[in-house]
């Protein structure tokens, strides 16, 4: 087992761990309430792998993760108050409210995000790493990603790319054994993740992701290569997380004891009681990074509450898309020019329109019962498919194929 380090840093380590977790027991909760919104993927038991790589990474250096980055956010110094009114959707959220959970985003903090495509984060830090060359910047991108995402073609792509270019990136597998409710061993071919980019040239290692000390070091390794030498390498860290894959997980591919045999090895638990034996932290100092967090976690949810929701006309801004196309759907040749809704320019106003229309719908009374998919299929028997009136009879013979 790694020495621990001096007293300073193992308070550090401790209280981002102790933080990020009461953060995600609290998100989970506003989860319930419906103050969250949209999906929610908690990271309940993988701390130490998160904090101890941000912990081996400089300020300059660039950290890019998957939808489950509330505690990458935290550890790389996002103030929690900022993530959480993300979750609420409120203006004051990382990304304006307009991401939720799956996008957390930090420029200053160099916390390049939050994605919800499976593998879409690698080829961006592949990116960044060659926008880091490029520039002559002493910066190196640490790339986080889940067992699953290691069977994406972006995944070869990346690896590809990152050994033939020698980009300073570092790549992080979180190889909490489950892709949604898929085991590793039935997801994937190569089941030693660490080696499955060896065919590029990319070496790896594996290591315990509940012991933050043997990250910090891992990590910090794979860091000086990829500065010092342009060597990307990968660490496997082993970690679980302890909740569903997402909040609505009925969780029938694993069984409770083995929930509970990882919950023994606790990360945060673990690395506190290891520090008051070796006498670097006493009692009273765990007590107080417990209630610091308390703190802070209670005044992130109040900070959240109060910032008020984004004001309905503001709807598309920040859309990259907004000055450059007449109507990005009008891809109908019956009907090019853009139909209602599409026009950029009158957005605002046309964003108002339909929601305003959406409302009024909603407040209709119930046509009469709805057709059960399950007990009558997607398409009915001797119901035709509503046509668009203007449309050949040919015209559909043909779309039906
Ligand atoms: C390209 C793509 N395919 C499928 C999904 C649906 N999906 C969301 S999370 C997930 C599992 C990914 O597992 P893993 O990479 O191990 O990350 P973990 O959730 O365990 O952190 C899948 C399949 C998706 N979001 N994107
Ligand atoms: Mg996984």
């Amino acid at each position: 087992m790694a020495d621990l380090p001096d007293a300073g840093t193992c308070y550090e380590l401790l209280a981002r761990m102790t933080l990020i977790r009461r953060f995600e027991e609290e998100a989970g909760r506003q989860y319930q309430r419906a103050k969250a919104g949209g999906f929610l993927h908690l990271g309940i038991g993988e701390e130490a792998t998160i904090v101890g790589t941000v912990s081996a990474m400089r300020d300059e250096d660039y950290l890019i993760g998957t939808y489950r980055t509330h505690g990458h956010a935290i550890a790389r110094g996002t103030e929690p108050k900022y993530v959480m009114a993300e979750l609420f959707g409120r203006v004051d959220g990382t990304s304006g409210g307009r991401g939720g959970s799956m996008h957390i985003f930090d420029r200053e903090n160099r916390f390049m995000g939050g994605y919800g495509v499976v593998g879409g984060n690698l080829p961006i830090a592949a990116g960044l790493a060659l926008s880091s060359q490029y520039k002559g910047e002493d910066s190196v991108t640490v790339c986080m990603f889940g067992d699953g995402a290691s069977n994406t073609g972006n995944f070869g792509e990346t690896m590809n790319l990152a050994a033939l270019w020698k980009l300073p990136v570092f790549f992080l597998v979180e190889n909490n054994l489950y892709g949604m409710g898929t085991s590793v061993e039935r997801h994937s071919a190569q089941t030693d993740l660490s080696k499955k980019a060896e065919g590029f040239g990319i070496s790896g290692e594996r290591i315990d992701g509940m012991d933050v000390i043997a990250v910090r070091e891992a990590v910090a390794e794979g860091v000086r290569l990829a500065r010092e030498e342009q060597r990307p390498t990968i660490v496997e860290a082993f970690t679980y997380r302890y909740r569903g894959h997402s909040a609505a997980d009925p969780e029938v591919y694993r069984e409770r004891e083995e929930v509970e045999e990882w919950r023994q090895r606790d990360p945060i638990e673990s690395f506190a009681r290891r520090c008051v034996e070796a006498e670097v932290l006493g009692e009273r100092e765990v007590k107080e990074v417990r209630e610091k967090a308390d703190a802070a976690v209670r005044e992130a949810v109040e900070f959240a509450d109060a910032s008020p929701e984004p004001a309905l006309d503001t709807l598309y801004e920040n859309l990259y898309v907004l000055d450059s196309a007449a109507g990005w759907y009008a891809v109908d040749e019956r009907s090019p020019e853009p139909h209602r809704g599409e026009h950029e320019e009158r957005m605002p106003e046309a964003a108002r329109e339909l929601a305003e229309a959406g409302a009024a719908y909603a407040g209709q009374p119930e046509p009469g019962p709805r057709p059960n998919p399950a007990e009558h299929g997607d398409a009915q028997e001797g119901v035709e498919p509503e046509v668009a009136g203007e449309v050949e009879d040919e015209q559909v013979e043909e779309r039906r194929g």
